[in-house]
């Protein structure tokens, strides 16, 4: 664990109070504050946030979540400011957020090239958040889900959650959004391997980006042939068909569509309810997930367990005691010590 962060607070730190009514104001500074509140590691902090949440609950929830994910060079980037900047331009409040486990401070996160960001960052109706660095995707995930929170109690209407399209990030970005998108590029010859398939299921759509200039028409026969992969597919959300489309983030070519889209899936999942389903089955598979994580990190920094361990496992291995008697006596000593 670090325990960056814990440094930040060098001016009087704001009460729960300031916090929340700075929050609900949409003070841009307190915004970033409270953020940085929640992604502390610090056990104060964490007190602290806990009690922001408690206090904004009843002004979240209110925001269309989408996810967007692709591979490194596929258009994240590109995509968010031409998309975002036209969000703005309509009215709306977009906040934006990342999950970049891998990231670092050294070596910049998604977001950190806050640069290709440029226009919207510095749109008064946009707010551009880099991933919380460092740390399992786990904890990861948990910040910019409580940030994500902030941002609505702070009225941001629109959030995107930005994930690079490798592996396990993605699984976790789908559970806590409504709308997942997944960016593709043309090419590669694999459009029909295995490895996208898993993507494919949980996406609500597939866009095949930099659909210009030249490689227009591969974009269309790429797009083809995704619609006719995902016919054979489960659809991510029930009561939606999930397609292929073409877009390109350059010249923004297919962007209003995509939004026409968006909106037009919330509508429909709400009047079936499956919104709020979906909503309430990702706060209980993240509560799931949490406790999980809490008994699992409790068990090994246990000092019993941390002393103990190696030795045991070296009975295991060394076929001097069976392995499920040796983790039941693992935790039953753990259980008892850790009464105290
Ligand atoms: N021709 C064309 N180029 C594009 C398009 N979208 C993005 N690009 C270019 O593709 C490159 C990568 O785009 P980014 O937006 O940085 O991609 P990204 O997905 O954010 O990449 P990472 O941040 O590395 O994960 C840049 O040089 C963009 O200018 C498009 O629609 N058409
Ligand atoms: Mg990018």
């Amino acid at each position: 664990m670090n325990d960056q962060g814990k440094h930040k607070f060098r001016k009087r730190s704001l009460t729960v109070e300031e916090f929340t009514d700075g929050v609900i104001n949409g003070n841009r500074a307190i915004i970033a504050q409270a953020i940085t509140l929640v992604e502390s590691n610090s056990p104060k902090h964490f007190e602290k946030a806990q009690k922001l949440l408690q206090r904004i609950m009843p002004y979240t929830g209110k925001a269309i979540r989408v996810g967007i994910t692709g591979v490194p060079g596929a258009g994240k980037s590109t995509l968010i400011e031409e998309f975002g900047a036209m969000l703005c331009v309509q009215g709306n409040k977009l906040a934006v957020l990342a999950v970049d486990p891998s990231s670092s401070v050294s070596r910049g996160s998604i977001l950190g090239d806050k640069t290709r960001m440029d226009t919207l960052s510095k749109h008064p109706n946009a707010y551009v958040r880099p991933s919380p660095s460092g740390g399992a995707l786990g904890g990861v995930a948990r910040k910019s889900r409580e940030t994500m929170l902030i941002c609505e109690a702070a009225g941001y209407n629109i959030i995107f959650v930005e994930t690079v399209g490798v592996g396990q990030s993605e699984i976790t970005v789908r559970s806590m959004v409504d709308f997942f998108l997944v960016l593709m590029l043309t090419g590669g010859g694999d459009e029909l391997q295995g490895m996208k398939k898993g993507i494919m299921e949980i996406a609500d759509a597939i866009y095949i980006n930099k659909a210009d200039g030249t490689n227009k028409q591969a974009a269309l026969n790429a797009k083809a042939e995704y619609n006719r992969l995902l016919h054979y597919l489960q659809p991510a959300t029930p009561g939606w068909e999930t397609r292929a489309f073409t877009i390109s983030a350059l010249t923004g070519e297919g962007v209003p569509e995509l939004w026409d889209m968006i909106t037009s899936f919330e509508e429909k999942m709400k009047k079936s309810g499956f919104f709020e389903k979906r909503r309430a089955g990702q706060l209980a598979d993240w509560m799931d997930r949490l406790i999980e994580e809490e008994l699992k990190n409790r068990f090994y920094q246990n000092a019993y367990i941390k002393e103990t361990l190696p030795e045991v496992k070296r009975q295991v291995t060394a076929g001097e005691t069976p392995l499920a008697r040796a983790v039941q006596e693992l935790i039953q000593t753990y259980q008892q010590s850790d009464k105290f």
